[in-house]
């Protein structure tokens, strides 16, 4: 169903997220990186109180750990990030076959990656990094050149500025926090802002209204109208943003009419902890993609760099693998520009997504030598032609009961998935 034009008052981009024009390189790209990227990654994911006593935790340290104000200020003093290398960032997410990145530019300790005019708290001024460099502006000449697109997170919830918590001194905050996101819209050109911290919460409390979310997205889209906004910009209410952002999961049915991008850690934390190495394995990557694309959403896999900027060589190793794997079977075909069929039924040995007239049968259980998969048919449509991409093996369909049965020939060619592409004449 189309979505509720905007109610008075918000003025907010009236066209339909889920068709327009502006969000389609999303839609398509279904693949992104997420970045947790801050002050916290400084502490790469401990800290140690001064009675020895070690406290973990990731990008939420400050808070989890009671870390003193100027504890964590002195820290943070002493970030240098030298190794960033944006380009090799890039070709990480390039390779993996993502399409997106998303970085922290802000997140709930109130730091931001780039030189903003509105308060030291920064990379810049407040950093032992290389003052001649700029983390965002390096990150967006390297997509740029490689045909990604760059967004920003950002934290309404701030832990760090003195005017945050109280009801008097919010508008002030507020304004604050305009500039900031002029300052990145206008010296970044970010094609995405991602939001977070919209949520009620004490510690500081936060006195984000639902009518501020309305006002924020209608300015925002006022200075660029082809930006594309998470539904955390508000509380839900009023405005809704252009897409929802399930958590660490992914929903069991596409929500009809209604862009999701599901966003996941790599191992267990968003922000660098060199304590964690329980990381996903490809085949695990691979089927959350397959699974996500099916339903018609987005995949938004996170890697926090070290303290030094560096990606942590498994994340990398992982994004290798996913790309590997996207390339041999078909170029992605199943994934990019693909998405759900609304003609069959999710089945329990893979995902199956659409892309046109051709259906992407990736199939992580193959059946046993003889066996056949059975695919729910929906709505009636015949099948023309099966093939496994990348191999050269047969697949027989055959109807049966409310759909078909695949049977292929041999062995699945790859051990993680292999895809049957099935030529499709729709109702
Ligand atoms: C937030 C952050 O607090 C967290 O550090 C990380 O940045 C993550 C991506 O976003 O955490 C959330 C936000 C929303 C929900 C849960 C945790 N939610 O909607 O359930």
């Amino acid at each position: 169903p189309p979505r509720p034009a905007a109610g008075p008052g918000t003025n907010h981009a009236t066209d339909d997220p889920f068709t327009a024009p502006r969000t389609a390189w999303w839609r398509q790209g279904r693949f992104g990186l997420f970045l947790h990227f801050g002050a916290y990654s400084n502490l790469e994911g401990e800290y140690t109180r001064p009675d020895g006593t070690v406290c973990r935790n990731a990008e939420w340290i400050k808070r989890e750990c009671r870390i003193p104000d100027e504890a964590y200020e002195r820290q943070a003093a002493t970030f240098d990030p030298s190794a960033f290398d944006a380009e090799a960032i890039v070709r990480a997410a390039k390779d993996a076959g993502q399409r997106y990145i998303v970085i922290t530019a802000k997140h709930h300790d109130g730091y931001a990656m780039w030189p903003t005019k509105q308060n030291t708290w920064n990379l810049r001024d407040h950093s032992a990094f290389d003052p001649h460099r700029d983390l965002l502006a390096e990150l967006k000449k390297a997509a740029d050149a490689a045909g990604l697109k760059l967004g920003f997170y950002y934290s309404i919830w701030d832990w760090h500025d003195p005017d945050f918590a109280a009801p008097e001194t919010f508008p002030r905050y507020k304004k604050r926090m305009y500039g900031q996101l002029k300052e990145l819209i206008d010296n970044y050109d970010p094609a995405l802002l991602w939001f977070d911290g919209e949520w009620d919460t004490d510690n500081p409390a936060n006195h984000w209204s639902r009518r501020d979310g309305a006002d924020l997205q209608a300015y925002l889209h006022a200075l660029n109208p082809r930006l594309i906004v998470n539904n955390r910009v508000g509380k839900r209410e009023l405005v809704d943003g252009d897409f929802g952002t399930p958590e660490q999961e992914i929903p069991a049915e596409p929500v009809d009419g209604q862009l999701w991008e599901s966003c996941m850690t790599l191992n267990d934390h968003w922000g660098f902890a060199r304590y964690d190495s329980n990381w996903k394995s490809p085949a695990t990557v691979v089927r959350n993609l397959l699974e996500v694309a099916s339903r018609g959403g987005n995949y938004l896999l996170n890697v926090g760099p070290d303290r030094l900027g560096r990606l942590p060589q498994p994340a990398v190793d992982r994004l290798r693998a996913t790309g590997r794997w996207l390339d041999a079977h078909g170029q992605g075909a199943a994934v990019h520009g693909a998405g759900h069929t609304g003609l069959v039924a999710a089945p329990s040995w893979g995902a199956v997504s659409r892309r046109g007239n051709e259906l992407y049968a990736s199939v992580t259980s193959w059946p046993a030598a003889g066996s056949a998969l059975h695919l729910a048919a929906r709505s009636p449509f015949a099948i023309t032609a099966a093939r496994v991409l990348g191999s050269s093996q047969q697949v027989k369909v055959t109807p049966a009961g409310d759909g078909f049965d695949l049977t292929p020939s041999g062995p699945s060619p790859d051990p993680l998935a292999s895809v049957i592409r099935l030529t499709i004449r729709p109702p």
